[in-house]
């Protein structure tokens, strides 16, 4: 019994010293193979114990027991020991640089024509000077209609021409209604109130019109402009809109003024921009068949312009414009339009279906 006795101690200490021993998780886990596994001397003894005389037995097993078990004590607190100096290793040695460049996506999509249009329009004129504002596509029938002239029986305000938005149930009624705007005018007004003369902004962004057939949406997209100053004149307007004109359409574009009405302008005009596929003459070589863009009249219409109506600058007054003092001219295009006529695009619906055949021929 003494030899076996001494055989369990040799083994704790064996035991132990390995578990002192080792430096990683790794060695530590061959040491438990070596002393607990089931092929190692100790679970071996263990085994032997029921062959010894009974008296004998108690000793031997509880010895065998407690080496066993002071033994699995020292690996599982070696362990957590060893796994926190790893992971502590890992923390200071394996670091993700993230400012390293990415692996660039492949390049696939592209912009939507009406964007790519409406860019171009933009850059235009900031190069001349303007400024890019953008305002609220929910607006109050205020913004929309009164403080630009609109005459308070004007069609457009009809519930049948325009999207009003309802008030929640219950809620007192509004003494402002409030509406879809129905062009981005409402917000040359709000950049009025908010900076006084000199200003020269354009305003890009979707407008919304009860309207949909085969040339209209109900929902689109406009760019306005407008410059005000005490000495901008009607030639300031042509100048601007014939560099326009020639940004977008080719630098041998002429424009014309035709006389028209809008509420918020006088005078009001409509401007035509020249041909740019008949050059402005109607026909097309050789057979002198009538241009098909411009129906033969060598002329696009594009866009309507005017000189501010002193009313306008009534309503911001209090924020430095002054009718007997301040003038300037007002411009709105659809931005659908500009791109139809640019890219011979034959249907406005064809902006919106999302067919990638038609969307991928541009940008
Ligand atoms: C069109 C015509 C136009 C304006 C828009 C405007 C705005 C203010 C004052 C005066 Cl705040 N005018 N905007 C002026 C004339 C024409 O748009 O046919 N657009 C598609």
């Amino acid at each position: 019994m003494s030899d076996l006795v001494g055989q369990i101690e040799r083994i704790r200490e064996d035991a132990l010293a390995a578990v002192a021993a080792a430096r990683t998780t790794q060695e530590l886990e061959d040491a438990r193979v070596r002393f607990l596994g089931r092929k190692a001397e100790l679970p071996n003894l263990l085994r032997g114990v029921a062959d010894l005389p009974p008296q004998e037995r108690g000793a031997v097993g509880k010895l065998a027991n407690e080496v066993r078990s002071g033994a699995d004590a020292a690996i599982t607190a070696r362990g957590a020991e060893l796994e926190l100096e790893e992971l502590r290793e890992r923390l200071e040695h394996d670091r993700v640089d993230v400012t390293l460049p990415g692996t660039p996506p492949a390049p696939i999509g592209r912009l939507h024509l009406l964007t790519a249009t409406r860019r171009e329009i933009e850059d235009v004129f900031c190069g001349l000077g303007f400024t890019v504002v953008e305002g609220p596509e929910v607006e109050l029938v205020s913004y929309n209609f009164d403080a630009l002239n609109h005459d308070p029986a004007h069609p457009a305000r009809a519930r049948t021409d325009t999207f009003y938005v309802e008030a929640p149930a219950g809620a007192p009624p509004r003494a402002d209604e409030v509406l879809l705007r129905t062009h981005t005018s409402p917000m040359q007004t709000r950049a009025m109130q908010r900076q006084p003369p000199p200003i020269a902004i354009v305003v890009p962004g979707r407008v919304y019109r009860r309207d949909s057939d085969a040339t209209h949406t109900p929902q689109f997209h406009q760019i306005e402009g407008l410059a005000v100053d005490e000495d901008i004149t009607l030639a300031d307007l042509k100048g601007t809109l014939l560099a326009f004109a020639r940004a977008i359409f080719g630098d041998e574009r002429e424009v014309r003024l035709r006389p028209h009405f809008f509420p918020f302008t006088e005078p009001s005009v409509e401007v035509d921009v020249s041909c740019f596929q008949c050059g402005g003459s109607g026909t097309r070589t050789p057979a002198h068949e009538r241009c098909n863009l411009c129906k033969g009249t060598g002329w696009l219409e594009i866009l309507g312009s005017g000189m501010v109506d002193p009313n306008v600058f009534a309503w911001v007054r209090d924020h430095g414009y002054d009718p007997e003092r301040h003038q300037g001219f007002a411009f709105g295009m659809g931005i659908e339009r500009i791109a139809m006529l640019k890219h011979g695009v034959p249907d406005l619906r064809l902006f919106y279906d999302n067919d990638v055949r038609f969307l991928r021929q541009f940008g």
